[in-house]
Parts: C-alpha cells; structure tokens; sequence
C-alpha cells in the first residue's frame, strides 16, 4: 500500500525542526503551538496584504516591493516569529532545498554590480580556472561575465584554512591552483574526506541554503582562488538555480537511478548540475584517465567502447563498442564507485546533452544510489565475459 504524502508537509515539518535546533526551546510542544500559530498569522497578514495591494500589482507595482520582511530580531530572545518566508531572509534558517523563486527578488536586480578590476593577464588566468566550473555552465554569456567581473584573487599559503566547518558563509571560491584537503568533524574528529586537485569549486553551499559551513577547506600548499561574494553569487548563481529547477525538474523525475531520492535530495542534485553538450563522435570520457565527474544523458545517446587485452598481455588496440546509454541513463560511475581510472571511453552519438555532477556532489548527494550502481555493476562483468569469453580484462 502507498500513502500519499501530502504537498508541504515536508517542508512544514522541516521548518519547525530546524527552529527547534536553532533555538533549543525547553518545551516542544509550547514551542510548536507558538511557531505553528506565528506561521499561521503570518500567512493571514500575507494574504491580506496581498488582497489591498492586488490593484496595485496590477498597475504593474511588483507586490514584493512592498511586502518588506526583516530578520532583525532573528537573534533576539523574545516570543518566537517565524518569518512568513522563513527560507528566504534569515540565515541558517534553512537546511532543505527548498525552491527559491526569482521572483521574489526583484530588488536584487537593483543591487550594484561588483567588479575587480584585473589586468588582461589575470582575466586569462581567471578564465582558465572558471572553464570547467559546472556552475557556471548554465549561465548565460552576460551573466557569466558578470560573475568574472565579480571575482577576486586570493592567495593562500600552506596550512591556510579558506573555509572552517560550522562559520556563515561569505564566498564562494574556484580554484586556480594548488591542493586542498576537504575536513569534516566526524564524532568531534577532523576527519580528510576527499581533496582538490588543481580544480574545482567550494563553499556554493552555504550561501545556496543558508547553512553554515559543512566542511573546513585546507590548503596543503601554496595556490592561488577566485572568490565571489555572497550577494554576487545569489544575484547571479542562486537565481540561475530557480530556473534550472524550472528546466530539469520534469527530466531529473524520469531518471530511474535517483527515483529512490527525496524530492528535496533531486532538487539539491539539479541546483550543483553542470549541462554540457557534445557533437557527434566528440570524446566525453578516455578510458585510463582519472576520474573527476558523473554523467547523465538529457538528450541523444552516447556509446561506451573499450581497449581490451588478452590475459598474455597482447594489447588489441581497436576499440570495441560494448554498450550505448540514452536519455535518462548514466555513465562514468564506475571509475568513480572503485576509485580506480576510467574503464572505457565514452563518445556522444550525434548531438547530446549531459547533465554533469562532480565528485565532491556525487558523494554527497548520490551516496545512497551506490547500492543500485554497484548492483548495476556486478552485470556489467557478465556481459563482459559474454562477449569476449573468459580471457579478458581491462586496461587500467
Ligand atoms: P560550504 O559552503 O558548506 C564547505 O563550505 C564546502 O566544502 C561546501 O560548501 C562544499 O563546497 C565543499 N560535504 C559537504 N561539503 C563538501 C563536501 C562534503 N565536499 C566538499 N564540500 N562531503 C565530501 C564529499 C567528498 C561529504 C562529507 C560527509
Ligand atoms: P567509468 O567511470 O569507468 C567509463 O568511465 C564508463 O563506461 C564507466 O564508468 C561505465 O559507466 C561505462 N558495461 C557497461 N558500461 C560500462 C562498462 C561495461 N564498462 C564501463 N562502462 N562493461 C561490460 C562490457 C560488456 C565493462 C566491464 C567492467
């Protein structure tokens, strides 16, 4: 039997419970009778708001304009009041994936638009570092260069944490060069859970959700970052984002492997995608290459082919097509499930689109379909050895 869970309910329950963390209150049930009827007032007082300005709106006077809300006595200790958005003002007021809506920051685009100067040298370098950034792939060709407008240098030294697990967070940073260690307190423990290599981006998060930190950056050498600050990253990056939700929704429903995911975990998924199209015959993955990122086919079909050699060790060098995948099925999970290097090549066939998560995203959001991956996995040796026999293996 399936029950239906209802529209919001999620988000309601996730709202009161994220208060109870910040605030702590002694009684559960007081605390819920006063954040359940705050919200209930609140939404009164924006539907009757909503109702007087109606005439105006249609005039063309934008309704949030004058619905202005403060975060102003976030802090403070008196009776509790919720905001009638609690998502959209106040920090750390959200740790769900709740939908943000452009729209209701039409004053954003009045904001004044940053700019660093750099010198023709330092925007070729900035330029590099920005090509491959998944976050910037859906922008558009002003909205990106607004964003390299916006970006500053900064350069860090050995041992420098860039980033401390827990602080509220100010830029977002694309790497240039050097290495970082990714440091997540586990059981009050600084633990190394994965690193930057000479590429990259962090800190999106908690300026995408209004969360503090979830983990400390650490450079191991000297390098070089690009930061981006908080209000340039939500006019331009969080915006795209509610658009994205808009373009990828319907697709990211229809994709088997994220079907056992949470709505809220899909929409994390869409909001750190890259979209990246290839022509016919173009390369997408090189077998034996290291692996920095997952893929999942949005439109046309792409064909995976291998180099084989015998067991003697003779290299047969014509590649062989083993499998194709088309709209909704994924590739490029293995090299990055074994940790090992890629274990065949991928080319598009024919014009296609592929949604691209990094590995950093991969093993924070896809962690849980690991199971159905490795299943899908312990097939693909089967069919190994129904086409080539037992006297095969991989190239690594
Ligand atoms: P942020 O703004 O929270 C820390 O600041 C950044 O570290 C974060 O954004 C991400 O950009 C980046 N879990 C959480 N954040 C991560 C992780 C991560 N990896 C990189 N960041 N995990 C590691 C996955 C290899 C999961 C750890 C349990
Ligand atoms: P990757 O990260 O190794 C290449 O990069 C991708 O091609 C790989 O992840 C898989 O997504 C895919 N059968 C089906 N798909 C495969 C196979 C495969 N090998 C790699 N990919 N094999 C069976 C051949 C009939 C090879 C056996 C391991």
């Amino acid at each position: 039997m399936s029950i239906e869970i209802p529209a919001g309910l999620m988000d309601l329950l996730q709202g009161y419970t994220v208060e109870v963390l910040r605030r702590r209150p002694p009684d559960l049930v007081e605390f819920a009778i006063q954040y359940f009827t705050c919200l209930q007032d609140s939404r009164k007082h924006d539907r009757h708001v909503k109702e007087r300005f109606a005439d105006s709106t249609r005039e063309g006077v934008a309704f949030d304009s004058i619905s202005v809300e403060s975060n102003e006595d976030e802090d403070s200790d008196d009776a509790y009041m919720p905001p009638s958005n609690p998502n959209k003002y106040s920090r750390r007021a959200s740790v769900c994936a709740e939908a943000y809506n452009p729209d209701d920051d039409e004053d954003e685009d009045f904001e004044p638009r940053v700019v660093h100067s750099k010198s023709d040298e330092q925007r070729r370098r900035l330029q590099d570092a920005c090509r491959d950034i998944l976050l910037f792939k859906t922008l558009d060709q002003e909205q990106f260069s607004e964003v390299l407008d916006g970006m500053f240098e900064v350069l860090v030294k050995p041992q420098e944490h860039i980033i401390n697990q827990g602080e509220d967070g100010d830029n977002f940073y694309v790497i240039e060069r050097g290495v970082y260690d990714i440091v997540v307190q586990i059981d009050g423990v600084g633990k190394c859970v994965g690193k930057y290599d000479n590429k990259g981006s962090f800190g999106e998060l908690a300026l995408m959700y209004n969360t503090p930190r979830a983990a400390t950056i650490m450079a191991t050498q000297e390098g070089a970052l690009w930061g981006l600050d908080r209000a340039t990253f939500h006019r331009l990056i969080v915006k795209n984002n509610a658009k994205k939700r808009k373009m990828y929704e319907a697709f990211i429903e229809c994709v088997p492997l994220l079907k056992s995911l949470e709505l809220s975990e899909r929409m994390k998924i869409v909001d750190v995608v890259g979209m990246r199209a290839f022509k016919d015959e173009e390369c997408i993955i090189t077998q034996g290459e290291k692996a920095d990122c997952f893929y999942i086919v949005e439109s046309g079909q792409v064909k995976i082919m291998i180099i084989s050699k015998t067991k003697a060790g003779q290299l047969d060098n014509a590649e062989v097509e083993i499998a194709r995948c088309s709209r909704g099925q994924y590739f490029g999970e293995l090299a990055l499930v074994t940790n090992k290097p890629r274990a065949a090549s991928v080319y598009a066939v024919g014009d296609t689109k592929c949604l691209v998560i990094d590995i950093q995203a991969f093993e924070r959001l896809l962690g849980s379909c690991k199971e159905i991956m490795k299943r899908n996995i312990s097939q693909y040796e089967n069919q190994l050895v129904a086409l080539f026999g037992s006297s095969v293996d991989l190239k690594h």
